[in-house]
């Protein structure tokens, strides 16, 4: 296989492309051809305009983290990073204060911003910080279109009773605290693929559905017109890594946000969520954590290959030997 196209939201996305190209570079996933090409669909829904500036944290936490310039204990951001802008900001009682825009940051968000209004479309703009950042993947917004995932919370302050938000308030300022009622992916039905984008799907080798978040990381890219056609019709074979491991997420919001679309918070739920493709789904194969073994069998009943193996990525030795697993189960 040469040809590996995976669909990716941020941290966990990022941190298992991380393993997928060290396995690559180090020759220890079988199957894979040493001079392999990753491509990356990255979901743009968490994208915020904010303070004048467009901020596309997908995109930059794969971009920083294949680039090495991720903050690794936050997981997002620029290392070495400080806030004076933010503070600046908030001393002129500029909202929104509870926004981390870091000072680094902020330069990509400039160039990002200025080429956009200069007309270029994201995927420009996203080839140009590359040309930078170097992330050794063609890095490929889902689409040039504006799409908002918003999630309605319960608000006892209005009238209706409910809010709505930016996803981001939603993780940053609630903390995901609150449930997440249901979710609204602004633009998402009048969204085109970005250039690329099917391409990548139906060109690809193996398609990979990483263990990002399957409502409004992946989901939001299975959502994006065509996708889910260029999947199904794709002559690769198509296997996710689960994102709940013994019943929860390893981090982020997917236990809220599955409740808003009434999946249950398990390692089969998600896999069955996602589909056998035989049965008009988008998989082929779907890995499990080992402490999720008994989830094997009704995998298998739902017309998945399926196993249990470690999915925790701690280091990206650890995560090149999920990707093996991953293409093993499919290849
Ligand atoms: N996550 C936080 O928890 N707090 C922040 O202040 C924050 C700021 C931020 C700025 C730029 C960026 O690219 C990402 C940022 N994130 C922050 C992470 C972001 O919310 C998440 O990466 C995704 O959107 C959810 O997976």
């Amino acid at each position: 296989m040469r040809n590996i196209t995976v669909l990716s939201g941020g941290m966990g996305g990022a941190r298992f492309l991380q393993g997928l190209l060290h396995g690559i570079d180090a020759g220890t996933i079988p199957g894979l051809a040493p001079d392999a090409r990753v491509t990356v669909v990255a979901n743009t829904a968490d994208d915020l305009w904010v303070h004048g500036l467009k901020v596309c944290p997908d995109l930059d936490t794969v971009m920083y983290t294949l680039g090495d310039g991720i903050d690794l204990e936050r997981g997002w951001g620029r290392r070495d990073e400080s806030w004076r802008v933010k503070e600046e900001l908030a001393a002129y009682g500029v909202e929104p204060t509870w926004f981390g825009l870091g000072d680094r940051d902020v330069a990509t968000h400039l160039v990002r911003t200025q080429m956009l209004e200069a007309g270029f479309p994201l995927s420009q703009v996203t080839a140009a910080l590359c040309r930078r950042w170097q992330p050794g993947v063609e890095l490929l917004p889902m689409s040039d279109d504006r799409v908002e995932t918003h999630v309605v919370v319960a608000d006892e302050d209005s009238p209706s009773g409910k809010a709505v938000v930016h996803f981001q308030e939603y993780w940053i300022r609630l903390r995901a605290a609150v449930p997440a009622e249901s979710l609204v992916f602004v633009g998402l039905d009048d969204a085109t693929p970005g250039p690329g984008v099917l391409e990548a799907i139906t060109g690809a080798d193996l398609v990979v559905l990483p263990p990002s978040n399957p409502v409004v990381s992946v989901g939001t890219i299975l959502g994006v017109a065509g996708v889910r056609d260029a999947i199904r019709t794709t002559s690769a074979p198509v296997v996710g890594l689960s994102p709940i491991v013994g019943g929860a997420h390893v981090r982020g919001m997917a236990e809220q946000v599955l409740g808003a679309i009434g999946v249950e918070v398990s390692a089969a739920a998600v896999g069955l969520h996602y589909g056998a493709r035989t049965g008009g789904g988008v998989l082929d194969g779907w890995l499990v954590d080992e402490r999720d073994a008994d989830a094997v069998p009704a995998l298998q009943a739902g017309g998945l290959a399926a196993r249990a193996v470690p999915l925790m990525m701690t280091d990206p030795a650890t995560t090149a030997a999920m990707a093996a697993a991953a293409v093993a189960l499919v290849g």
